[in-house]
């Protein structure tokens, strides 16, 4: 079924200069981008997005780190894009991911971990709806 994911390549990505290799690989795989916009963001916007994890004691580094610079955020479009998405990127902690993800093969932490992707449908519509209001 074609579905819709929010990508967000977070600023260690921006950072390292991985934004063209992270979205070769997303292409090469044969998704679609259907938008995309680079931009820094504000603390009510990072804890809008992580509204699940605002109150773990691991999210206010977190929301240093995602207001820390810019960000590459997209929405990717293709057959089942949620799961593939998160395939590509890998185990959240970059130290554990498989070889051959994005996290695996180009991250070695557990918080910056250089790309985001929905986790569900329902995640997906809320993460859009926030991102790319009137898509
Ligand atoms: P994401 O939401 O960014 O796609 O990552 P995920 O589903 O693989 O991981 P999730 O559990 O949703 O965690 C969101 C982000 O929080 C940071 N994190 N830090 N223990 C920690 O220090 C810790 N755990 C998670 C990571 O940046 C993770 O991607
Ligand atoms: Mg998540």
């Amino acid at each position: 079924m074609t579905q819709r994911t929010l990508v967000l390549l977070k600023p260690d990505a921006v950072k390292r200069g991985l934004v063209g290799q992270i979205l070769a690989r997303f292409e090469a795989k044969g998704l679609t981008i259907v938008a995309m916009e680079h931009r820094t963001i504000d603390a009510g916007q990072a804890d809008a997005h992580y509204a699940e994890h605002v109150e773990r004691d691991f999210y206010p580094p977190l929301r240093d780190f995602v207001t820390s610079g810019p960000i590459v955020s997209l929405v990717l479009e293709g057959d089942e894009a949620i799961e593939v998405v998160r395939a590509l990127n890998g185990a959240t902690d970059g130290r554990k991911a498989a070889p051959g993800t994005i996290r695996g093969d180009f991250s070695l932490s557990n918080r910056e971990n250089l790309v985001h992707g929905s986790d569900s449908p329902e995640s997906a519509e809320r993460e859009i709806a926030l991102w790319f209001p009137g898509l």
